[in-house]
């Protein structure tokens, strides 16, 4: 399975808490491009694709919500729920986004620019890509 869930060191003191991200040090990649995803509601689903070549870091800066990934063999469902986790996910893993608590607010960092062709969005296509 390319995916890790990573343990963020937390700088913490009375003042709060503070997570450095910094691109090719404990994220394994240059960051691209960041985008975030926020009012999300518990009835609906996100995700169901894979990237061929896309990285990523996924961090959940509020609330909850679980990713299924799927490397076309298995299954694991990751609960992400805070914000000193970094779940990262490689090339090649499809993922569904769901159970989102009301208002979980996700930053996601990113090894590329946005690009739809660079997307698998239909799962037998997935099968055959990581099948070949
Ligand atoms: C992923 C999960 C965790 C853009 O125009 N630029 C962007 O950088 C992104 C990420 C999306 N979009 C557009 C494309 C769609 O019209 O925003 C719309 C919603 O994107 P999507 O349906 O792909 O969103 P999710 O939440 O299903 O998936 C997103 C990322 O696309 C994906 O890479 O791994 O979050």
């Amino acid at each position: 399975m390319n995916y890790k869930l990573l343990d963020m060191k937390v700088f913490g003191d009375s003042r709060g808490k503070l997570v450095s991200l910094e691109g090719n040090q404990n994220v394994p990649f240059d960051i691209k491009r960041v985008y975030y995803i926020f009012d999300t509601l518990p009835d609906q689903e996100r995700g169901k694709h894979a990237h061929k070549e896309l990285e990523q870091i996924i961090v959940a800066m509020d609330g909850a919500c679980e990713f299924v990934l799927d490397d076309g063999k298995t299954q694991e469902v990751v609960r992400l729920n805070r914000p000193d986790k970094a779940l990262y996910i490689g090339k090649n893993m499809w993922r569904e986004m769901r159970h989102f608590s009301y208002g979980c607010k996700l930053m996601v960092l990113a090894s590329k620019h946005y690009d739809e062709k660079e997307y698998i969005r239909n799962y037998d296509d997935f099968l055959k890509e990581v099948n070949k």
